[in-house]
């Protein structure tokens, strides 16, 4: 077979794209080198419906044992009970967990979208609003902070059989205690999504999700710098107290309910060269190495969020708590698209957001998204801040004005060129 040269090429471009640029997507970051060779493997050849010791093709001794390390790895890191780590993503994880304690048309309770919230909370346009009855509690429009009071009301009205919390653009850390107590008061499970700050929940930066909701989901792309892909968490397997069935009828545990709304509910067979690429990122998590760069993305976020500060922006809630913050560029006369593109005119790349309380469309919006898990793995401190800062200041204030645009992107690409990316690649 002829090399494909042209697709090849493209790949290439990217990889010169993610080295000369300074990336700012709160939902990205670089994978090790070896994580990308998993990803790579041969283990993309194999099918292997089912879990380790119990599959429905042959041929998988060594895939049970990627996938088992996987899971270990994973139970090690949040010192829990119950992972699954065949989910091909956040919103495959977050399907299935719905899958396995719902019925069609129960009640939800997330946090609206635009508020911060995520597509599978219940968004209208997702599977979560169509095939459950969505509800949304908000943030507070005076402090940018959840509104735990307006979560409890609606908790008692709607009665939902789930409650959801995590966020996609929230950049503070969540009373999970105060959510479990209105959920036992409603009778109602407990989902915490941590996609976005799993990586810092890891080392202890935040607070645990684990001791107070019954399930908790997460991506391992983001903070947890792993394989694109989705897991399910319990930090203690339970036999379910609403009395949940299988489809044979039998009152099961959990953790096989979930197991089988993972497979066969939802998927088919799982992607065994990104679970063993998901088992090489779980160990760097295990490292020492790991707790370093998970203090250094939290450092660098309140560095980043003060230097913003100081330029007057205006972070929602007033800083940042994670890796993450939400800038409502209202004051400053330029809205999201328009920031997004003339950042990126710049090799700046983030995204455009909703603020609470928009008036602007969800394709417009007066909100841009900042954050540091990408900058922080290409060796970004505390003190490279002030030049992103800069740069971004600089950009959006000159929107107009392409010279100073080209001679933003230059002073960038130049800045880049000290933080080496993937040498070991050509
Ligand atoms: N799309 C992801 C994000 O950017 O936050 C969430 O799924």
């Amino acid at each position: 077979m002829q090399r494909d040269t042209l697709v090849f090429d493209l790949i290439k471009q990217e990889l010169e794209r993610q080295r000369r640029g300074i990336e700012l997507i709160a939902s990205e970051n670089f994978t090790s080198l070896q994580v990308i060779q998993a990803m790579g493997s041969v283990l993309t050849n194999k099918y292997a419906e089912g879990y380790p010791g119990r599959r429905y093709y042959g041929g998988c001794e060594i895939v049970d044992q990627t996938e088992q390390l996987a899971i270990d790895r994973l139970k090690q890191i949040f010192n829990i009970e119950y992972a699954n780590v065949q989910p091909h993503s956040g919103a495959q994880a977050n399907a299935s967990l719905m899958l396995a304690i719902l019925q069609p048309g129960d009640a939800i309770l997330g946090l609206d979208l635009s508020m911060g919230g995520h597509l599978t909370h219940g968004s209208a346009v997702n599977f979560s609003g169509k095939l459950y009855q969505p509800h949304f509690y908000g943030v507070k429009k005076e402090t940018g902070l959840i509104d735990y009071e307006m979560l409890e009301e609606k908790a008692r009205t709607v009665k939902p059989k789930l409650i959801i919390c995590g966020a996609s653009a929230y950049s503070r850390d969540i009373d999970y205690a105060r959510i479990r107590a209105v959920a036992d008061e409603v009778g109602a499970f407990v989902m915490a999504d941590i996609a976005h700050p799993a990586g810092l929940i890891a080392k202890g930066l935040l607070s645990s999700p684990f001791n107070h909701c019954h399930f908790v989901t997460s991506t391992t792309h983001k903070t947890l710098r792993g394989p694109r892909g989705g897991v399910i968490m319990m930090a203690k397997d339970f036999e379910n107290p609403f009395g949940l069935k299988d489809v044979k009828g039998n009152v099961r545990l959990m953790s096989n309910l979930i197991d089988m709304a993972v497979f066969p509910g939802t998927q088919g067979g799982p992607l065994e060269h990104v679970i063993a690429a998901k088992a090489i990122a779980f160990g760097e998590i295990l490292t020492d190495e790991f707790t370093v760069y998970a203090k250094q993305v939290q450092s660098n976020a309140q560095a980043m969020a003060n230097a913003f500060i100081n330029r007057g922006y205006n972070i929602i809630s007033g800083g940042t708590d994670n890796h993450l913050m939400l800038i409502d560029l209202r004051n400053k006369n330029i809205s999201g698209k328009k920031a997004e593109h003339v950042l990126g005119e710049a090799d700046i790349t983030a995204n455009k957001n909703m603020v609470p309380y928009d008036d602007k469309s969800a394709f417009v919006t007066s909100g841009i998204r900042f954050g540091v898990a990408a900058i922080t793995t290409r060796g970004m401190k505390e003190n490279d801040m002030e030049f992103v800062v800069n740069a971004i200041d600089k950009a959006l204030m000159n929107a107009d004005n392409a010279t100073t645009l080209k001679s933003v992107k230059a002073e960038v690409n130049a800045f880049m060129q000290q933080f080496v990316l993937y040498p070991e690649i050509g």
